[in-house]
């Protein structure tokens, strides 16, 4: 009764799995291991689906929201949990992030979590968005996007956390932090991401334009670290992902985290703080006329 009232709250899910271990070793609940095993292996939220194969230790998270996979409160929550639920599990050891959606990777963040909402959500929206930073950008696990279309901003974002990035040559596609184009500014782990991964020319270039670049752009500036047909992304991030679990984890791991521990300690010492700016910027009255005026660009443009 417990976890199925967690899976349908999904807040929970986490800590209530955590429990029902301890309660299983300690002769409370009577649950097999074998039980909560496949409870963490298998995904039953509908944002976000994750195939776990215990054979390779690798798992795909599908990102499954219509239209666009845009990265509303509700997403992020179960993009998290779902990622944290394979962090605690040792063994899954890669993990691969690609679209279920035609077309596009990510949208970036969900526009409407943004415009006229009170400065209360927009905190609880922000928090939820440098956790997924936070929890891709330090995994343990190796990671890969899988970019089978458009990624622009949080998409961008989101797909710079992994480790390993391979996009579909379609030159239809783009990818690339375009917040100044909304009249918006990416915050200073946006940028951080973006220059530990292109330099600092490309990533200052890239972010005051707020350029959208196609695949053999991406690539040309190190956005992207290869490109496939778009039949292949899934197939080429699986043999890639071999490679990269060749490597024995622990050296791997302390490796990572001496390339991104400044980066991750410093969003971690100034959360408070990057949430009451975000908070004080997108509220401002002359932001969100920006995001008005693109919206309704987004829906003439559709029109
Ligand atoms: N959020 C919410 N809705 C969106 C978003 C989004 N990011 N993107 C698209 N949509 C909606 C569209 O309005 C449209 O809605 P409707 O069907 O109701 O008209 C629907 O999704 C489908 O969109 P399209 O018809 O445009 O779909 P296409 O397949 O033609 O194109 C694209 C897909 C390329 C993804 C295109 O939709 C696009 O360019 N979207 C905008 C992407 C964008 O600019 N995202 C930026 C978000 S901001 C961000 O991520 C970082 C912010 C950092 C904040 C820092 C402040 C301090």
């Amino acid at each position: 009764m417990a976890l199925r009232a967690a899976l349908r709250n999904k807040c929970g899910l986490s800590s209530l799995l955590s429990q029902l271990s301890s309660c299983s070793s300690h002769g409370g609940v009577r649950v097999s291991p074998a039980f909560i095993a496949q409870q963490r292996n298998n995904s039953s939220s509908s944002a976000v689906k994750v195939d776990f194969d215990q054979s390779t230790g690798v798992a795909v998270l599908h990102m499954q929201s219509p239209p666009v996979n845009s990265l509303s409160l509700d997403f992020l929550t179960e993009f998290c949990i779902n990622v944290e639920k394979l962090e605690m599990d040792k063994s899954c050891r890669g993990l691969i992030i690609t679209s279920s959606q035609p077309k596009v990777f990510s949208a970036g963040l969900d526009i409407m979590e943004m415009y006229g909402k009170s400065p209360e959500r927009c905190g609880v929206f922000w928090k939820a968005v440098q956790e997924m930073w936070l929890k891709m950008y330090s995994s343990n696990m190796v990671t890969i996007a899988a970019i089978n279309g458009s990624s622009p901003a949080g998409g961008c974002l989101m797909s710079l956390t992994c480790d390993y990035r391979i996009m579909a040559d379609n030159p239809r596609f783009s990818i690339g932090l375009n917040e100044t184009q909304l009249g918006i500014v990416a915050p200073f782990w946006f940028k951080d991401t973006l220059v530990n991964t292109v330099g600092h020319r490309h990533a200052e270039m890239a972010l005051e334009l707020g350029l959208l670049y196609n695949p053999s752009e991406a690539l040309k500036i190190g956005m992207v670290d290869q490109l496939v047909p778009e039949d292949q992304v899934l197939t080429t991030a699986a043999q890639t992902m071999k490679k990269w679990l060749a490597i024995p984890d622990h050296a791997r791991q302390i490796t990572k985290s001496m390339m991104r521990k400044p980066t991750v300690e410093k969003l971690r010492s100034e959360r408070e703080a990057d949430i009451n700016n975000f908070v004080s910027f997108i509220t401002k009255d002359s932001i969100q006329k920006s995001l008005r005026m693109y919206i309704e660009m987004l829906k003439k443009r559709k029109g």
